[in-house]
């Protein structure tokens, strides 16, 4: 090719590239259009290559009309960068200009409470209007509120009802609530209605209506003149309040050293509508609230004199309630951390919850 020749070929490459870098978009493509043109095997690339095929004497002409063209081209590539990336700034600067700050941000997922603690709310809620006091007590307690003032002395085989979690310092896991019964009759003194809601723990092989760690509802009521039929008609209220309607309960003789009278209130089982499961342990119906008359001893260790005042207790069990409630088959789900015990299923129309074995 010769000089003339030359030119003209570098003017249509000049021409066709100032076209061409008008539609490139992207840094990608103007990178890719550069090397095809003036890299190394592109079109400006193989004329370089070629210098030495011209005479001599032609060469610096050749190389000097070259390279300028390769500067002209350079240029041409640069303004295409220079292009794409102004628009992509301006792009970035409109989309953060459209930014509103005013607008409400996106929610985090709500949880919501433990099937538990809305039932203990709604027992608080009852009890609340009737004029009850609600205490908590301390989970860790001692041996003489947890038994002694509750009139089972040492060695007494009543003891064996409640396996017990000793601690070193002599003191015991609660288990049951009771022990806050003696407390609230040494703090206020007759007359009393008082509610304890709160954790219990004990030494227990644990199945589907047992856990080593459930939650209890102490109930307290001192006064003159209360009698069985007092304790009898609160006990429904609780239970109509609690599931909206009337239940199936019974009520039998039931032994607690602290109650005379004592007695065991069972509800129908609502896992299985009465008929036997794995919850029931095939009988049908679920131990819920045991209850009674206070015992004249442990009126006396209140302070409280048992031929002026009369009272009945009693200790509801708080996480089997929770489980008739919202249909949850095995008490292990409440305590296992499974972040479907925390939306009740059948509340929305859901499986009952059950635990594997
Ligand atoms: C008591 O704990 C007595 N303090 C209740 C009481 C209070 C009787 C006042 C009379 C007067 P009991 O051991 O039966 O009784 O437990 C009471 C309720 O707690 C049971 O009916 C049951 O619903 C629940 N409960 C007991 N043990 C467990 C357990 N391991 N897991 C889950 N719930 C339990």
């Amino acid at each position: 090719m010769d000089l003339e020749q030359l030119n003209s070929e570098l003017d249509t490459l000049r021409s066709k590239t100032a076209a061409a870098v008008c539609d490139l978009t992207s840094m990608d493509e103007v990178r890719r259009l550069e090397s095809q043109t003036t890299g190394k095997s592109g079109t400006l690339g193989g004329m370089l290559g070629g210098i030495k095929e011209y005479p001599p004497q032609e060469r610096g002409q050749v190389g000097e009309t070259l390279n300028q063209a390769k500067g002209e081209l350079a240029a041409l590539f640069k303004n295409a960068a220079d292009r794409i990336r102004s628009t992509a700034a301006a792009a970035e600067a409109s989309k953060a200009s459209s930014y509103d700050p005013s607008l409400p941000g996106a929610r985090p997922p709500l949880g919501t409470f433990h099937p538990v603690t809305l039932v203990q709310q709604q027992v608080e809620d009852v009890f609340q209007r009737l004029g009850f006091l609600v205490e908590t007590g301390t989970e860790m307690e001692t041996e003489y509120y947890n038994f002694e003032a509750l009139n089972i002395p040492k060695l007494h085989p009543a003891r064996d009802m409640q396996d017990t979690f000793w601690l070193t310092n002599g003191k015991l896991l609660r288990t049951h609530t009771s022990p806050v019964q003696v407390q609230a009759m040494e703090r206020h003194g007759p007359p009393l209605r008082v509610i304890v809601p709160g954790r219990c723990f004990r030494y227990e092989t644990i199945d589907p209506s047992h856990e080593n760690t459930f939650h209890q509802v102490e109930g307290l009521m001192i006064d003159k003149h209360i009698s069985i039929a007092n304790l009898i008609a609160m006990m429904k209220l609780l239970l109509r309040e609690v599931f909206g309607r009337d239940l199936k309960v019974r009520l039998r003789p039931g032994y607690f050293p602290f109650v005379e009278p004592g007695f065991e209130l069972d509800m129908s089982c609502l896992i299985c509508g009465g008929d036997g499961c794995g919850t029931c342990k095939r009988t049908g119906w679920i131990e819920i609230l045991p209850c009674g008359m206070v015992h004249p001893n442990v009126l006396r260790a209140g302070r409280i004199d048992p031929h002026e005042y009369t009272g009945f207790a009693f200790g509801l069990g708080l996480t089997r309630l929770a489980m008739m409630k919202y249909g949850v088959a095995d008490i292990r789900v409440l305590n296992s951390g499974d972040l479907r015990a925390t939306v009740p299923a059948s509340r929305f129309g859901g499986p009952t919850i059950v635990a594997k074995d």
